[in-house]
């Protein structure tokens, strides 16, 4: 790309006219987009906006540095970047502004998320890849600010894995030799936020070929840069970041983002350098404005001053780039005034076919209920109440979803009491309505492919006859050597990973075998080890992220609920992040590094599954399980369980653990006994003792809590014994509670019960340090043994007399 027109012949300078008007005709019909789009909000037609006005200059030139294979991970205001590399058209901007429930449509999300969130498809429908190097990619954006920094990471890491591990030369559809480069983009106000700095600071350690541009617009809504940042300028206070001869670090450049030659450059530049170089690239793009404020929530009148509304007025990016053109006669004023009006019209052309698209199949379902409820009115004692519905319906020129099924809901209340085809009918269209638009809502929040992890078949570990006792441990190490021999695309890392081998020693020995960049140290820095394995899962590989132990995860939580968690459904299926994160957790010594924190994650967590593994071979079995199948999961190991001996399988690597089926470890008839991780070994102590006082507990081991018992297996026990007990070492309504309304409710187990069904928890505290700390904070063996004789005293106090 030429920027300067004196310095070309004849010929190349037509050629650069008529780039630059393509550029143009791109930035006005963006900006055409944001203030029709605004007026739909207004009139009610959508919802919400937020739009990129304001922000289309840098973005065209973003869009030329930025080549087939690379990935985009920003926020909101990115509409003409996503235009300009030929992924968002003018029908597709407003689908998703409609909210158009059909991927088709809206491929950004499906409806699903508010517009100016935008993704493109890694995958096909079938759930396999896409050939991502044929393609330009962006990651799907979430809304917490700051929360695209830490996958941002993983993405451009992803390109160094490619380029210097052997073994993945091949897979020319997820790299070509690393030379993909991950272009960030933030609002000024946003690099507040702890994210922005963590993903800084990793990127410079890890020196990855990332692109961070900064859109500088001096305000976060209504708030100043002068409350937002230290000296009012970002770049300023990132300067000691700058490489130089001796140090790595960033190249760091500042550029007006109205200066449409100036900006070209800078992102041809960029992109060099991260491409080449594999080194991070921040650019400060200063003076940008918000020609309609911040989105149709408010007006900025209210908080910019008159100087500073007219000073964005003047340094508008558009307007500037205009004059430029007329200056350096690339088109004269009349012709851009033409080509504003042909412009505009595309727009409102476009924007109209986007509404009567989302309406139609809307409109005909309208018909049909109109069409069912007229016939039900005519055969109902109800018919004026019916009819009244009937003509409501039939009034709404652009009905939602929501007033045609629930028009049919309400009718069928009249005729209750009624027989009829009619009604049947009716009945019928309700119940398949809900079978056809419910999914549009609701599917893929896991995957629905056939390889999906619950889809994964048991493989039992087998032992040889002389097979040997080996502290847990061993049996994870050796097992993460097969993965690692086998998945080359495996990569695990975090804090103590790499040189020894975890803080367990469970990856012992294996950085020497398998190198410094499958097998790594990072920094302490949860939220970002979290985001590389998101990252890179998303390009193709199969990353392990390790995080030291489970209170830990606190600091990821945010990432891994907002945005692991929600990837396939916000993307109706179109992208995914098979990211395994390991960690280990339950009791151990004090108010951290004893974390349960059980029921908080299941809640926060769901569309990540949470396996809890009792042992060590049990943990080795989930990875196995999860390297067959694609989607993310919390695999928690047992805190106190690596000394404990485990026998040493001899089908490594092989053996599965099943994701979804609980486990029956020891049968009885008097009472089911539910538990998980650490706390199942006392519950089996504990029925042991019980087993002398008399008591025949049966005892189950979930294993997975997201999903739980996929076979209903619980309740069949429940049938069984006619009592239950939860156990874990959660607070009180955590996991428990929740493994609890699982059996009585979805499972129907409280047709089953002679006696109260029951948890036993911890205390309400995070659990005291020491021994005792642990006892009186932590259900203990007595506590398991007296709470179930207790039942069994309630049910039979002749058998059972009071214990205390
Ligand atoms: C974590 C989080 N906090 C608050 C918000 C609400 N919010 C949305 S945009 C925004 C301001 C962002 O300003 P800036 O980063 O400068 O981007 P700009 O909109 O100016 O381009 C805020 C506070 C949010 N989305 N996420
Ligand atoms: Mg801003």
């Amino acid at each position: 790309m030429q920027t300067n027109p004196q310095a070309n012949s004849k010929l190349s300078f037509e050629d650069f006219k008529t780039e630059v008007l393509n550029d143009y005709k791109i930035a006005v019909s963006s900006r055409e987009c944001s203030l029709l789009g605004r007026r739909e909000v207004l009139t009610g037609k959508a919802k919400f906006g937020i739009f990129g006005d304001g922000k289309e200059v840098p973005q065209l030139a973003w869009a030329k540095a930025f080549k087939n294979g690379d990935w985009r991970s920003g926020y909101y205001r990115d509409q003409t970047f996503m235009m300009a590399i030929g992924e968002l058209t003018v029908e597709q901007f407003f689908a998703g502004l409609y909210g158009h429930a059909d991927i088709d449509a809206d491929p950004m999300s499906a409806g699903r998320q508010m517009g100016g969130h935008f993704a493109t498809h890694s995958l096909n429908k079938d759930g396999t890849w896409k050939n991502l190097t044929a393609q330009k990619n962006s990651s799907a954006d979430i809304s917490p600010t700051a929360g695209q920094m830490p996958r941002l990471l993983g993405l451009a890491q992803a390109s160094k894995i490619f380029r210097n591990v052997k073994g993945l030369e091949d897979r020319n559809d997820l790299s070509i030799n690393g030379n993909e480069v991950a272009w960030g983009t933030i609002g000024n106000a946003s690099t507040s936020e702890g994210l922005f700095w963590e993903t800084i600071n990793a990127a410079g350690v890890l020196q990855v070929p990332m692109v961070m541009s900064i859109w500088d617009d001096e305000y976060g809504i209504s708030v100043h840069a002068k409350h937002q940042t230290t000296k009012e300028n970002i770049s300023e206070i990132l300067n000691g970041f700058q490489r130089n001869e001796d140090e790595f670090g960033y190249e760091i450049i500042r550029v007006k983002g109205w200066n449409y030659g100036e900006l070209m450059e800078v992102y041809q530049k960029a992109g060099e350098i991260a491409r080449e170089e594999h080194v991070p690239v921040l650019i400060h793009v200063q003076e940008l404005t918000q020609p309609q404020g911040h989105s149709t929530s408010g007006s900025h009148e209210r908080y910019k001053s008159a100087d500073r509304l007219q000073w964005e007025r003047d340094h508008d990016c558009i307007a500037k780039m205009r004059e430029w053109m007329i200056s350096s006669e690339i088109a004269t004023e009349e012709t851009l005034s033409e080509l504003d009006k042909d412009l505009k019209k595309q727009v409102r052309d476009g924007k109209k076919a986007a509404w009567e698209a989302f309406l139609a199949p809307q409109k005909q379902e309208q018909q049909e209920a109109i069409t069912l409820l007229g016939n039900l009115a005519n055969s109902s004692a109800n018919k004026i109440f019916i009819e009244k519905i009937k003509i409501d319906l039939s009034a709404d020129t652009e009905p939602n979803r929501g007033i045609i099924v629930g028009a049919a809901r309400r009718a069928l209340r009249y005729v209750i009491a009624e027989t009829t085809s009619e009604k049947r009918q009716l009945q019928d269209w309700v119940n398949n309505y809900f079978e056809i638009v419910q999914p549009k809502f609701s599917s893929h929040l896991y995957s629905e492919a056939a390889n999906r992890a619950t889809n994964i078949s048991e493989v039992k570990p087998t032992y040889n006859n002389d097979a040997e006792d080996v502290d847990g441990r061993i049996v994870l190490r050796d097992n993460f050597d097969h993965i690692f021999s086998k998945h080359s695309e495996a990569l695990v890392f975090g804090e103590d990973t790499g040189a020894i081998g975890d803080v367990n020693q469970g990856l012992e020995g294996l950085q020497e075998k398998y190198g410094e960049l499958r097998i790594s140290d990072t920094g302490i820095r949860e939220a970002t080890i979290l985001g590389q394995g998101i990252g890179l899962a998303m390009r193709g590989l199969r990353p392990i992220a390790e995080i030291q132990y489970l209170d830990y995860v606190m600091y990821a939580l945010q990432i891994m609920s907002d945005d692991l968690a929600t990837l396939r459904y916000r993307t109706n299926g179109m992208q995914k992040a098979p990211l395994i994160v390991r960690t280990r957790g339950h009791r151990l010594e004090g108010i951290w590094h004893s974390g349960s924190q059980m029921g908080g994650l299941i809640h926060l967590l769901r569309g990540i599954y949470i396996l809890v593994p009792r042992d060590m071979t049990k943990a080795a079995g989930f990875y196995n399980t999860l390297l067959e199948s694609d989607e993310p999961a919390l695999v928690v190991e047992c805190l106190n369980g690596y000394r404990i001996k485990e026998k040493m399988p001899d089908n490594l690597g092989e053996f599965k653990t099943p994701i979804g089926v609980v486990e029956t470890v020891k049968e009885g008839t008097d009472i089911t006994l539910v538990s998980y991780g650490s706390t199942l070994r006392i519950v089996r102590e504990a029925a042991i003792e019980l087993q002398q006082a008399g008591i025949d507990a049966e005892v189950i081991d979930v294993q997975t809590l997201l999903p739980l018992d996929l076979n209903h297996d619980m309740v069949k026990s429940v049938a069984k014994t006619n009592r239950l007990l939860v156990i874990d070492e959660d607070v009180p309504g955590g996991a428990s509670a929740y493994i609890l309304n699982h059996i009585v409710d979805h499972q129907n187990g409280y047709q089953h019960l002679d006696s109260k069904p029951q948890a036993l928890t911890a205390k309400q505290h995070r659990p005291a340090y020491g021994t005792d700390g642990d006892y009186f904070s932590k259900p203990s063996t007595e506590d398991v043994f007296e709470k179930v004789y207790e039942i069994m005293h309630e049910a039979n106090p002749s058998d059972f007399p009071k214990l205390r």
